[in-house]
């Protein structure tokens, strides 16, 4: 697991914030998603590339409750993802096909979880998911279990990139805060953000 800190320059986080707004706002766009049981989370959520869909944990297409097609993941968010990929030089290369952009406001926050979604080969091989986040810090936790009082707590603060790879591929992880106006203030004149987090991964199916 790699963690390099603020590593997209403020510019691409000012670009990136504006394309995912504009990406969020057409077909495909941010949404509020349900789990199997019915219980919505508390996050605003689209994917881009394929459609990965929360309540039957799987990927495809298009998504089931609009049957809107992913959009494409654009160029430059794929280059700043593989540029991180190279640039933490411990994992394998991807070529990212899946975008999941998150958006937290300050009362969002996501459960321990395993990412394993994704293909055998992509798992087999550890693959890394590279993670973007911009915006209010979170506090992001990780762990070899799903209990979050053994997990270990760090920030992620705006243009911070995590990458998580080969033995971490499959590490808990969550977010059991984002932490309010904590966001630089560039961020949010430059953009007009609401108050709150945005979180990418890219991965491979
Ligand atoms: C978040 N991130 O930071 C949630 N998943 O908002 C994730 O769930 C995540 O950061 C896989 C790999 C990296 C991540
Ligand atoms: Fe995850």
């Amino acid at each position: 697991m790699v963690l390099l800190k603020g590593f997209v320059k403020p510019e691409d986080q000012i670009g990136m914030v504006s394309m995912c707004r504009q990406l969020g706002k057409g077909p495909g766009g941010f949404y509020r998603p349900s789990l199997k049981n019915g219980a919505k989370l508390n996050l605003w959520m689209m994917s881009l590339g394929k459609n990965w869909d929360p309540t039957t944990r799987s990927y495809g297409p298009t998504r089931p409750f609009d049957g809107a097609q992913a959009p494409t993941i654009p160029d430059v968010f794929k280059m700043i993802a593989q540029t991180a990929n190279s640039t933490a030089n411990e994992f394998p290369q991807i070529n990212p096909d899946v975008c999941i952009v998150n958006y937290y406001t300050n009362s969002g926050k996501l459960g321990l979880h395993q990412d394993k979604d994704e293909s055998e080969s992509s798992l087999t091989k550890g693959l890394p998911f590279i993670s973007i986040s911009i915006g209010d810090t979170a506090e992001f936790l990780f762990g070899n279990t799903r209990d979050k009082d053994q997990a270990t707590k760090i920030n992620l603060e705006s243009g911070d990139i995590l990458i998580l790879g080969g033995e971490s591929r499959l590490l808990f992880h969550g977010v059991s805060r984002v932490k309010t106006d904590t966001a630089p203030s560039w961020v949010k004149e430059e953009t007009g953000i609401r108050p709150g987090r945005i979180n990418l991964t890219f991965r491979q199916y």
